[in-house]
């Protein structure tokens, strides 16, 4: 129950952020390692604007363990990276 109510504030999250943002903040990527101990996931990422990040392979926290439902190694992602805590963090996540 908890995990519903989680997954649909991170979607009702989404939403806001695509109407406020016109989805710009939004970076694709393609999820190649999935840590579910650590709550981390290693994603293939486009150029991240927010992060003035270029494209690169890379290890993010996951802000919620509820974001780990239904993703799989080689899914397709569109996703928010955050610095929270000095550490690189997928605050948005769609896929
Ligand atoms: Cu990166």
């Amino acid at each position: 129950m908890n995990r519903i109510f989680s997954l649909t504030a991170t979607l009702m999250l989404v939403a806001g952020a695509a109407i406020a943002e016109g989805d710009h903040l939004m970076s694709n990527g393609t999820v190649t390692k999935i840590d579910t101990k650590w709550n981390k996931i290693t994603i293939d990422h486009g150029p991240l604007e927010n992060l003035d990040m270029p494209a690169m392979k890379m290890v993010f926290e996951l802000a919620d363990a509820g974001m780990l439902e239904g993703l799989s190694e080689g899914i397709q992602i569109s996703f928010l990276a955050e610095r929270v805590n000095g550490k690189l963090t997928v605050t948005e996540l769609q896929k």
